[in-house]
């Protein structure tokens, strides 16, 4: 019987991935990273007005730069996390809602590209009674701040800078979401932020590390104890 038991087991301590699925949810999938070339597909691949080689493609996958635009704490050079294990989240390469999964979420700024100095990026609840915006960062954070955020309710991303506004779920679409293939629990979110801007998707970038919530653990605890009463049982 334990020859049995084991590979269960086994299928168990992977569950925290096959429970959760994707924690990006909304109207669209995960696509393959396509030629960053500037020609408008998919949507964040926008000739950006800071440089020839400058939206949030180049920023992720590497040959970045020189971008007029680049803030203080901004790498020069982009993140360098390579674009042959990069996916995009969109519905047929158009811009696409999407919030992100209650758990434990760890947003690092990544890029202070916006061409302001008033900017304020944060979450808020997409299907709360109340809209809230809650502030991450603002243009006083440096590149590799981090803040952790525990909640129990779906939450969704903002960037607001005076007048403008744009989120990543509902109405004024302003966010694209990536992930990079060898780290399942690491996104990556490019805002814009004019409306009648480039949409670049530079102009404020996170990174964010991912945690399901503790009930997908206890859950994976119940069926591990159940598994060991059984083992009991049959022994
Ligand atoms: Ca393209
Ligand atoms: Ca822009
Ligand atoms: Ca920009």
């Amino acid at each position: 019987m334990r020859v049995r038991v084991i590979p269960i087991l086994m299928a168990l301590a992977a569950a925290p991935a096959l429970v959760v699925g994707s924690p990006i949810i909304g109207g669209g999938t995960w696509a393959s990273w396509p030629v960053v070339n500037n020609d408008n597909v998919p949507f964040w691949d926008r000739v950006s007005s800071d440089g020839a080689a400058c939206n949030v493609g180049y920023f992720l996958a590497g040959s970045f730069g020189p971008c007029s635009n680049l803030k203080n704490g901004t790498p020069a050079s982009g993140l360098e996390i390579g674009g042959e294990n990069l996916e995009f989240y969109s519905n047929n390469n158009a811009i696409t809602g999407f919030y992100l999964a209650p758990g434990e979420w760890t947003f690092t700024l990544e890029g202070r590209i916006a061409g302001s100095s008033t900017f304020q990026v944060g979450y808020y609840y997409p299907f709360g009674p109340t809209p809230v915006l809650i502030p991450l960062f603002n243009e006083s954070d440096w590149k590799g701040d981090t803040v952790t955020v525990a909640s129990s309710q779906p939450i969704a991303l903002y960037l607001m800078d005076g007048p403008y506004f744009f989120r990543s779920y509902g109405s004024d679409l302003g966010v694209a979401a990536f992930h990079n293939t060898q780290m399942p629990l690491t996104f990556y979110f490019g805002f814009e932020d004019r409306p009648q801007g480039d949409w670049d998707m530079n102009d404020v970038v996170l990174s964010a590390h991912y945690v399901p919530e503790p009930s997908t653990y206890v859950m994976i605890g119940a069926g591990l104890a159940a598994l060991g009463l059984m083992r009991r049982w049959r022994a």
